[in-house]
């Protein structure tokens, strides 16, 4: 009876899902993006900034969940301009002035490539997920993901390099998945 309750515990809890993401030459995919898509819907996130310094959009790589709101302010000493490219939509939120800030709702999943028409060499890129279980790979290409429950999950990953991945797994067998990507 005891026995059968812990195996029973075991099941169902909750796994966290750990590994290297590597580019085709072998090299590290740093700020890889990774995400498990299952049954379970994710909530908007409650913030998400894309700030401009330095003719720079940071971070450079992001991931939300489907809903989120994300501004764009500007912290630059000069004006920019932000304008989306997001599921063959352009977004403009127009050229604005040190100080303020455009907001951009993401309501669909999808990548959404993130430029100034003032600065040609500015860009960003943000991954939106219809998910909770995603993560961001670090400069050594190695993503964790906490808790996620057990279950047939299908693995996207995407890298800026244009290097792709696509894969089933289920995170309950399997808690160390690495992960080559291709062309
Ligand atoms: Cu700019």
């Amino acid at each position: 009876m005891v026995l059968s309750f812990a195996l029973l515990a075991v099941a169902h809890l909750d796994s966290s899902v750990s590994g290297k993401v590597t580019l085709p030459n072998g090299k590290p995919a740093g700020q890889a993006i990774v995400w498990f898509t299952g049954s379970a819907r994710p909530k908007a996130l409650p913030k998400a900034v894309v700030d401009q310094r330095d003719r720079t959009f940071i971070p450079h790589v992001s991931v939300v969940t489907v809903g989120t709101r994300v501004d764009f302010p500007n912290n630059d000493v000069i004006f920019h301009n932000v304008f989306t490219e997001f599921n063959s939509t352009k977004f403009d939120l127009g050229n604005y002035p040190k100080g303020t800030k455009r907001t951009q709702v993401f309501s669909q999943p999808g990548l959404a490539v993130i430029m100034c028409s003032i600065h040609p060499d500015m860009g960003a890129y943000i991954m939106v997920v219809d998910t909770p279980f995603y993560a961001i790979a670090d400069k050594r290409g190695e993503y964790h993901i906490p808790s996620i429950p057990s279950g047939k999950y299908k693995v996207e990953v995407w890298h800026e390099s244009g290097a792709r991945a696509s894969f089933e797994v289920n995170p309950g067998q399997k808690s160390q998945v690495d992960i080559p990507l291709h062309r």
